[in-house]
Formats: structure tokens, sequence, C-alpha cells
């Protein structure tokens, strides 16, 4: 049974695994709180990936007013040697005699292990409260550790109308400042932002981060901020060696299918790191990229591309969420739209979403929508 006291320390152990968001990855956001009763005794949350795990932190804190503690974990606590050693037997050896965990850690190498370890000990343990919103905090680790894949959000710009360029390409500036700093802090808790070579070849885009530590909650005002790998799909490398992207702080990833050493060399050269990618119909297999990204640890990837690559991930079911802002203006029919799509010849064909989220974002509004895949 779970108490108004219970509910309330897993509560803030959630707010504190929300401050590793731009940090923990690829490791998953966790926070732990440990308590004697209502009197919180230690805290802590999981900043990145090598450093101590949120319960060491809280262990750290609480000291000796550990032994007979419960501890409020958003995770399941590891039982494997990783990076750093198991915590269940650091929650052991401080003698917590109860543990409250939102959720299973999806990591095979845990997989209900954890509790199992602690429950063998004679520690009691209930899962499951604040699950849902524990969930939420790891969607892209729980899915990357699950199904092989990473998150993917759809970022897109459109007028009212959803067009995205003019016939011409011209796409500066469809939203205002403050839609665009919300895309910085999006791509900020992003492990990769795709593109594709057309996206590049018409708007020689940076793809980086331009925020300070200070901007992002939960960071520390002297942390660096991580830039996100930068993925171009370019299936038969065409990308210029004087791209913008290229000579930017933090890695670009350049993916192609053609053979072609001689210009993957060029590329390498010039600081790109290159991966020849399975072909599907000639082009870069989109669900085989996608597996790379996972393999290579990368969580949260954002798009940001044009209606092709934009359509070709939508109709392999690749997007898991597609986050849009629409301008207060009205750009005609002549205009681009979102999504490259083959003709649909019945209505049934549509592809549906439901929306999350509709907010306004200065003058622009975002809406936060997901397919049904
Ligand atoms: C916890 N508490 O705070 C976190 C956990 O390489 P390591 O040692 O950092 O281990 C990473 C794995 O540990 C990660 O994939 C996930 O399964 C778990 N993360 N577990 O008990 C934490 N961050
Ligand atoms: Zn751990």
């Amino acid at each position: 049974m779970n108490t108004r006291v219970d509910y309330e320390h897993l509560a803030r152990a959630l707010q504190l695994a929300e401050r590793g968001r731009y940090t923990t990855a690829p490791n998953p956001c966790v926070g732990c709180v440990l308590a004697q009763g209502e009197r919180v005794v230690g805290e802590g949350w999981h900043h990145r990936a090598g450093e101590p795990h949120a319960e060491r932190l809280a262990l750290a804190q609480a000291g000796t007013a550990a032994w007979g503690a419960t501890a409020y974990v958003t995770l399941e606590p590891c039982c494997h040697h990783g990076r750093t050693p198991p915590c269940t037997e650091a929650l052991l050896a401080a003698g917590v005699t109860r543990v409250v965990g939102a959720m299973t850690d999806p990591n095979p190498l845990v997989a209900g292990q954890g509790f199992a370890q602690l429950r063998q000990a004679g520690i009691a343990v209930e899962v499951g409260l604040l699950e849902t919103q524990a969930r939420a905090l790891n969607r892209g680790f729980i899915k990357r550790m699950e199904l092989g894949l990473p998150l993917v959000r759809c970022k897109l710009a459109a007028s009212l109308d959803g067009r995205t360029a003019l016939a011409n390409g011209d796409s500066q500036w469809i939203t205002s400042d403050a839609a665009r700093r919300d895309v910085q802090r999006l791509r900020a808790s992003s492990s990769a932002i795709v593109t594709g070579i057309g996206t590049v070849l018409v708007d020689n885009p940076s793809l980086n981060v331009r925020l300070s530590a200070t901007e992002l909650p939960g960071m520390a005002a002297d942390e660096a901020v991580r830039q996100p790998l930068r993925v171009v799909v370019d299936s038969h490398w065409r990308l210029p060696l004087n791209a913008r992207l290229l000579r930017l702080p933090g890695e670009t990833l350049v993916v192609g299918c053609a053979d072609a050493p001689k210009r993957m060399a060029a590329l390498q050269a010039v600081g790109a790191q290159v991966y020849r990618c399975a072909a599907h119909e000639g082009r870069v297999d989109l669900t085989a990229l996608m597996r790379e990204l996972a393999q290579r640890g990368i969580n949260e990837v954002l798009l940001e591309t044009g209606a092709t690559l934009a359509g070709a991930m939508l109709a392999a079911e690749l997007i898991d969420e597609l986050v849009l802002y629409l301008a207060p203006h009205i750009m005609g029919d002549m205009a681009l739209g979102l999504f490259q799509l083959p003709q649909l010849m019945t209505m049934n064909e549509r592809v549906a979403f439901t929306f999350i989220e509709v907010r306004q974002i200065g003058v622009d509004v975002r809406i936060v929508a997901r397919p049904l895949f």
C-alpha cells in the first residue's frame, strides 16, 4: 500500500531525475530520495554516463541516516557492473529496508533482477507507483532497450496552411524567435539530429545547439552543453566538403549507401564520420539507419528535414512524435508541404494522429501529435 508520503517522495525523485534531461544520455534520467517517514535524508539524480547513479549520490548524502530508510527510485536499481558498480549492493550495504520503485529497468542486464535481488535480501519492494510519469521521462531509452530503435521526433515549422517553403525553396524564417528558441531546447535534449542532403544543399543549416547551460533547466552554469550528433542522410555522398555543419563543434555523421570509397575518404578527411548503410531501392534504408543509431547509444532523434525524408520516415513508420510549429500566416497552395507521400486514393489511407498537446509559443502555435500506426 502506498501512502501520501510515498507519493510525495517519489514525485520529488521524478523532479530530481528530470534535471538530467540534457546530460544523461545514453543513460536514462533517474532520481532517488531516501527518507525516514516524512523526513528526507538523502537526494540524488544521475548526471551523466560514467558518473555515479542516483542511488549512490543519495546514499552519500544520507550517510548513516540511510539505515532503516526507504529508497524512492524512479527506475529499478541496477544489479549489474556497468561503468559503475551495482546500486542494489549499495542499498543493501547501507541498511535500506524498503524500496519504492516507479518502474522496472528495460535494460536486459537488469530487467527485474534488481528488484528480485532486493526482495531476496529481505527488502520490502513495491513497484508501479507513478509509473506513467517515470516512463514519460525516458521514452527514448525505453524504446531503444525494448526495440533497438531510437525515439524519433519530427520537428516541422509551417504556415497556418501547412506550407514549409516557397516553390523556389526559400523557407527563412517561417516561425518567430520564441519558437526557434523552443527548438533549441528540443535539440539540446536529443542525442542526434537527422536531416536529409536536400535540406543541407538548400539551407546549409548548422543543426547545432546555441544555448548556454544557464538556459537549460537542471544544468549547472559551468557545465558544457553537449552538441547532438548531426546525421546527414546522403545516399550518394553529395555533401559539399565546405558545408557549414562540418565546421562546427560536435560530430557529423554522413550516411550513404552508394559505393564511392573516394568520396567517403574525402568526407573523412574534412572531419566527418561516414557510415555506409544498407540500401532500400537505391536509397539509405531508414530502418537500418535507425537501428545503427540505437546501437551507437542514441535514445532520442530529432528529425529536422524537408518533405522528402520526412515523408519517407513517416511511411516507414519510424516517427514517434510530430512537433509542429504553425505560424500565423498563409503561404498558398504553390508553396511546399510537410510530408511527401504517394498520392492517396481513399480517405482510409490517411496517416492518423492523436493530439498530445497544443500550446501557443510566442506568436506561433506548437502542436505535439503522435501517429496511430
Ligand atoms: C540505476 N540508477 O541512476 C541509473 C541506472 O554504465 P552504467 O554503470 O552507468 O549503467 C548504465 C545502466 O544502468 C543503464 O543502461 C540503466 O540500465 C541503468 N541506469 N540505474 O540504478 C541510475 N542511471
Ligand atoms: Zn545503478
